[in-house]
């Protein structure tokens, strides 16, 4: 048996090592449910948690563009053949509020966070949030979700009509990671999470038909524009959380889009330039499939690459400026290592900062 000094010891190694974070709980009214410990197989959460396990801090991390194209990385981060041993229960209608968790402490006790005690805030404040479901064809505990089809039931980009509270953009500042834009309107999803305490809330639509479903959790981070440095650009954290819906409607799913079409390697969204990019790109750029409006089954499935389906004239102009922007910064731009976890952590200080930061 463990020995509470073993057991001690092993959690405060975890918290040096981990990565860039992970759900910490899920809940619906009352009930709770604990996401995984990845870092140590004998935590009695593993047991009982309906989330299936994400990346660790050493070696991958998340998944960046060169993994857009893979099955097996976008579907549940490696976890598409593991299944998690529990579902949540939560009826059709209802809201499911995923609490995620910073792996470092770089924002604990900062203002903006949304007065979050308890654990370390989620890191990063830029970047989309998506959120996509698939059934399990029966029992998710023992589901394979490499090859599942997924239908989009929510996303958020950018808010044009929202303002990052002063305080987090402060914070962000000093992390260093500025919160772009830099001043004025645009409250991006991944801040809007933050500054609610890490929090981010899905609801499952009414009309869908009772029975278990993975709900595919997406954060899409973009504090660290591609560059020539293949660990840079987007980086997805993708949580699966197997759910049993009750009290459902009449409505089946369509047949989704296979987590390897959801985004180019190649696309927009892979080169998206957050330093570069203008107000009005932010209204339409959501990458992805469109929401479903879930009234039938009958959304008729993208053949492939869904992004380009979605991707408008606006989004594929936007894309050359910054592309040619980030190419006339390149030289100038510097990579700075921002936490304790690795190469796999790191944030660009392209040249666009830099003039800011100098006037
Ligand atoms: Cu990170």
């Amino acid at each position: 048996m463990y020995s509470i000094p073993l057991v001690t010891a092993v959690l405060v190694t975890v918290s040096l090592v981990a990565g860039h974070g992970q759900v910490n709980r899920i809940t619906s009214g009352s009930a709770s449910n604990a996401g995984p410990n990845q870092y140590w197989a004998g935590d009695s959460a593993n047991s009982k948690t309906a989330t299936r396990v994400m990346y660790k801090a050493s070696g991958p991390a998340y998944v960046l563009f060169d993994g857009f194209a893979d099955n097996s990385q976008m579907s549940c981060e490696g976890s598409a053949k593991s299944p998690a041993p529990k579902t949540f229960t939560v009826a059709a209608g209802n809201e499911i509020d995923v609490y995620w968790e910073g792996a470092t402490s770089e924002l604990k006790g900062k203002s903006g966070t949304g007065s979050l005690a308890a654990y370390n805030p989620w890191v990063h404040a830029m970047g989309f949030v998506f959120d996509y479901i698939s059934s399990c064809h029966g029992d998710c505990t023992t589901f394979d979700a490499t090859n599942a089809g997924w239908t989009k039931i929510a996303h958020a980009g950018i808010d044009t009509g929202q303002t990052i509270s002063n305080a987090l953009r402060e914070t962000m500042k000093n992390k260093p990671e500025e919160y772009f834009p830099t001043s004025g309107p645009g409250l991006w999803a991944m801040a809007k999470l933050v500054q609610n305490g890490s929090k981010w809330t899905i609801r499952v639509p009414k009309t869908l038909k009772s029975g278990q479903y993975i709900i595919r959790h997406e954060l899409a981070a973009v504090h660290n524009p591609k560059t020539s440095d293949p660990s840079s650009g987007p980086q997805l954290y993708i949580a699966c959380i197997q759910v049993d819906v009750t009290n459902g409607g009449d409505t089946s799913l369509p047949t989704g889009t296979q987590a390897k079409d959801l985004y180019r390697p190649d696309g927009a969204f892979a080169n998206i330039d957050v330093t570069s990019l203008t107000a009005s790109f932010f209204n339409v750029a959501i990458p992805g499939p469109a929401i479903w409006d879930s009234s039938s089954s009958l959304l008729s499935p993208r053949d492939s690459n869904a992004e380009a389906s979605v991707a408008n004239t606006s989004f594929n102009t936007t894309e050359k400026t910054a592309r040619t922007k980030t190419k006339a910064c390149k030289e100038r731009r510097s990579t700075i290592k921002h936490a304790a976890a690795g190469r796999a952590h790191r944030s660009s200080l392209p040249c666009v900062h830099r003039k800011n930061r100098l006037a």
